[in-house]
């Protein structure tokens, strides 16, 4: 038995790269019958083997069909592990988590609400392409605490740039916070004049943050209060 991630990232590489979905979802029991730490499974495990996927399919060793199987096995994957990531929300601190509009890469957008509920927040996931101004009407509704946007290409640049423009405009305001591929490369100096108020690449570095910004409420807190 290891704990060590890496033993589990290439065998659930090499399943979906030989498309044996029955192989990649043994490699994820066998990391959870292991202990590797599910928040690990997802950062040490499912996003580097996608990474490599799309490496694959930009180099042409990986037709559009077999991306999307990797695409469908891991999205099963996330079905299974999110519930493990799972706590009730505790102290009514709420976010919305979308992809940006036109963004269609979604499976980044579900680990930052699974860590977000991990660490007790209600979560809207609103999941791929969320037209800004239905984004903004529903912030404008459930007054969100954070807004979280994901966008991974640089097509979606526009699209972000509206859908900031939209929710910076509500009265009162959600916190508004941009991540995803896109920003990590060139765009990262855009991120900042769209006006969004954080730009962040890792979805333990958003919790982290949001920690300080909305503290969580001490458990005895919660007792007294009620
Ligand atoms: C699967 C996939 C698709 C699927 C998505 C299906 C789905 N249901 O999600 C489909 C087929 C739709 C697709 C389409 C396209 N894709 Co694609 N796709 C991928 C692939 C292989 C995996 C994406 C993924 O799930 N990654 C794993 C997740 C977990 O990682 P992540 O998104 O980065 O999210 C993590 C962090 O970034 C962060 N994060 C993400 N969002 C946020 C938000 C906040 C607030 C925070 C704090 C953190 C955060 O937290 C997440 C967890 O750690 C990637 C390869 C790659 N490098 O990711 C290419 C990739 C992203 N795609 C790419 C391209 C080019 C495209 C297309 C333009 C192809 C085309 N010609 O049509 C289209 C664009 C569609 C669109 N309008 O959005 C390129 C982008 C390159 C670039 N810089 O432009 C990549 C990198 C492939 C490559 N190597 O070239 N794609």
């Amino acid at each position: 038995m290891t704990l060590d991630a890496d033993t589990y990232r290439r065998t659930y590489l090499e399943a979906l790269l030989a498309r044996d979905v029955g192989a990649a979802r043994l490699a994820i029991e066998a990391a959870l019958d292991a202990g590797v730490p599910v928040p690990e499974i997802y950062l040490g495990v499912l996003q580097p083997a996608l990474y490599e996927v799309g490496r694959c399919w930009a180099v042409g060793n990986f037709s559009v069909a077999e991306e999307h199987s990797a695409t469908a096995v891991t999205q099963s994957v996330l079905g299974m592990l999110g519930p493990r990531m799972r706590t009730a929300p505790k102290d009514g601190r709420l976010a919305v988590v979308t992809g940006s509009p036109e963004e269609r890469h979604a499976l980044g957008v579900q680990m930052v609400a699974d860590f977000l509920e991990n660490d007790g927040w209600e979560v809207l996931n609103l999941g791929a392409s969320t037209p800004a101004r239905d984004l903004a009407r529903m912030a404008d509704t459930e007054r969100p605490d954070v807004v979280a946007l994901s966008t991974a290409t640089p097509a979606g640049l526009p699209g972000a740039a509206e859908a900031v423009q939209a929710l910076l405009a509500l009265e009162p305001r959600p916190l508004v916070v941009l991540g995803g591929q896109l920003w990590q490369g060139r765009a990262r100096a855009d991120a900042r004049m769209l006006g969004a108020d954080l730009v962040v690449d890792d979805a333990r570095e958003l919790i982290a943050l949001l920690r300080e910004r909305f503290p969580p409420v001490p458990p005895d807190a919660e007792e007294r209060a009620v």
